[in-house]
């Protein structure tokens, strides 16, 4: 596939980019950090979304140097976000399985922190229970390295995946993102449940798809404590993201 060679350029091209979409805290709609996106802009095809190209990355192993690069450049912004709006904020980096099970991922994450200067407490590694399906044990020592250092997991697309909550007890994460589908099918019980799972396991949930006021009273009302979503804001391009302040309540 011609997407593939294109693939291998783009990084040395500048044509990746990282936009930024807010997390905010549900009790107040301020901002507690930002979560990364890749975003492809092909020469000829335009913006490339992230679910063509990854799968494509993850094939070729290209996904290791895209993912260093997104470390640091994630790591750096966060600096920036955190001069602009004077305290602290957490920044999300999606991670895949293929990332994990590439040896080099702590080294990357280590480098990426160490250049940025960005506190390892502040950094969150999202990834999905998919880490598990291949080599699961090799992941969980690499996820253990990793929390070594300070920094914090989180569970992407909770609730979507086979078994869920044995994965939970197996996998060291912190935080849930319960997936936008409960949100987006109108699933209140499931959604309650899973806010109560995250109460009792004392993790964090942070809800997805976010686009109405009636679903963050809601999840309010509930006791979920973070959000995201195109109610606060879509991702927004670096410069975009450094101007967003919180919605007024
Ligand atoms: O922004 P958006 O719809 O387009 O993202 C689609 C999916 O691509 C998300 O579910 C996310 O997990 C994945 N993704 C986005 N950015 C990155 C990244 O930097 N690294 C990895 N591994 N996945 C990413
Ligand atoms: O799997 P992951 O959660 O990393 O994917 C995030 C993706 O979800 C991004 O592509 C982002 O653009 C998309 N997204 C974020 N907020 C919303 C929302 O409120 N509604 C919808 N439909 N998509 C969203
Ligand atoms: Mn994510
Ligand atoms: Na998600």
């Amino acid at each position: 596939l011609e997407l593939r060679s294109d693939l291998e350029r783009a990084i040395g091209a500048g044509e990746l980019e990282l936009y930024y979409q807010p997390v905010v805290r549900l009790g107040d709609g301020s901002v507690s950090g930002f979560e990364a996106l890749l975003r492809w802009h092909h020469p000829t095809r335009g913006m490339v979304s992230p679910v063509e190209f990854i799968p494509i990355a993850e094939e070729t192993g290209l996904i290791v140097p895209i993912g260093r690069w997104v470390l640091h450049e994630a790591t750096q912004h966060a600096r920036r976000l955190e001069e602009a709006t004077g305290g602290p904020l957490r920044m999300n980096v999606n991670l895949s399985a293929k990332q994990l099970q590439h040896g080099g991922i702590v080294a990357d994450v280590k480098s990426a922190l160490a250049a940025s200067g960005f506190p390892p407490e502040r950094l969150v590694l999202e990834l999905t229970e998919s880490v598990l399906l291949e080599d699961g044990d090799l992941a969980v020592m690499r996820l253990n390295a990793l929390k070594s250092f300070g920094i914090r997991l989180a569970l992407d697309d909770f609730g979507t995946g086979f078994s869920s909550l044995s994965y939970l007890s197996r996998l060291p994460v912190d935080v849930l993102k319960l997936d936008r589908s409960f949100l987006r099918d109108g699933a209140p019980a499931l959604t309650a449940g899973i806010v109560g799972l995250g109460a009792a396991l004392q993790l964090e949930v942070v809800a997805e798809g976010i686009e109405t006021d009636d679903q963050w009273y809601a999840l309010q009302a509930l006791g979920c404590d973070y959000g995201q979503g195109f109610y606060f804001s879509r991702p927004l391009d670096a410069a975009a993201s450094l101007a967003y302040r919180a919605i007024a309540v």
